[in-house]
């Protein structure tokens, strides 16, 4: 069976390991998995390349992430980032580790050298096996920034600013609000056409718990992708990011009240829309306890806290069960 999962960052990693563990990879031969994944949060910084998305997959599907902060290498160190700050590089306020840095340093100098993303990612992942196709979802440059009030106004200032998402993100953890996100990049780029492919080809297409506004509702924005959704030949199911009002890591409640969608099961379902009426989704997991109507799709109760990969495994099984497929 051909899997194609949409996904962001720490979410969508975890979820990987589930979709990994209800097909029996590795191990099982006759699955194979396609992560499309989101590259908005991608950031130059200090002359370097840095996705965190993609690293996050690679590396938590690969055995090497740090589970306590969900990026970032285990066992890491921060030196270089301690002599970047005693020379006041900015930026100092992203967490770039030891170990972390050589992922970017051979990055940006495979860009450098006119590799598009998309095989930097084949690269870097012959080391990590992640036992999943890592793709991102184009090779072009699609960076989210966000339109926040002027942390800095004056008189001369301008009174709102758009800053790049990872310094709203990490820097002010979205303590300002946004007044809206803009996909810098976007009107240019195009789907990476082997993503656009995995999507359409696959038997059943998964959106994973990520954040809704800045990894999977970016990505589907991408141009070429509405298309390879609307041609998807499976069902394409997706799982609520947010249980009982409130999502279950991250600031998707901040992104989420900035473009005007309710924080609940339904108000994120009806922002991705039924399929049979334009929408993104054939069917729509959300956790028991929530209620979601949402036209066009169909909506199931479970358990979707990712709890443990085989608590993520029975989430995925029943997400196949709504697409009507089976491992
Ligand atoms: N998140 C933080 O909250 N603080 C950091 O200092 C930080 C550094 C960092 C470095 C590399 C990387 O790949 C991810 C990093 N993240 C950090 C996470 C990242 O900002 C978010 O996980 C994603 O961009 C949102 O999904």
């Amino acid at each position: 069976m051909k899997v194609t999962v949409l996904v962001g960052g720490v979410g969508g990693a975890r979820f990987l390991l589930g979709v990994k563990e209800a097909l029996g990879i590795p191990g099982s031969a006759d699955h194979e998995i396609t992560a499309v994944v989101n590259v908005g949060d991608d950031v130059w910084m200090h002359g370097l390349r840095i996705c965190p998305d993609l690293d996050t997959c690679m590396y938590t599907l690969g055995g090497g992430i740090d589970t306590e902060r969900g990026w970032g290498h285990a066992g890491e160190t921060w030196t270089v980032k301690e002599e970047l700050a005693a020379y006041g590089a900015e930026p100092s306020w992203f967490g770039l580790g030891d170990k972390d840095i050589a992922t970017h340093l051979v990055r940006s100098r495979m860009l450098r050298a006119g590799y598009p993303l998309s095989q930097v990612t084949e690269a870097l992942c012959h080391r990590w096996q992640p036992g999943v196709r890592l793709l991102p979802a184009s090779d072009d440059r699609v960076e989210t920034h966000v339109v926040i009030d002027n942390p800095e106004a004056g008189e001369d200032s301008p009174p709102q600013v758009a800053i790049h998402f990872q310094e709203w993100w990490v820097r002010y953890q979205a303590k300002y609000p946004a007044h809206r996100f803009a996909s810098v990049g976007a009107e240019g780029a195009k789907v990476l056409p082997a993503a656009a492919a995995a999507v359409a080809e696959a038997d059943v297409v998964l959106v994973a718990p990520s954040n809704p506004v800045v990894s999977i509702g970016t990505m589907i924005q991408i141009p070429g992708m509405p298309q390879a959704l609307v041609g998807a030949r499976g069902r394409i199911v997706g799982v609520s990011p947010i249980v009982g009002g409130a999502p279950l890591r991250g600031m998707a409640d901040a992104c989420l009240s900035a473009i005007g969608v309710e924080t609940s099961a339904e108000g994120v379902g009806r922002h991705y829309g039924g399929r049979a009426k334009g929408g993104l989704l054939d069917g729509w997991l959300i956790h028991p306890g929530d209620s979601a109507a949402v036209e066009g799709c169909e909506v199931r109760e479970v358990p979707i806290l990712m709890s443990s990969v085989a608590a993520t495994a029975d989430m995925v099984r029943a997400a196949f069960d709504l697409a009507g497929v089976s491992a």
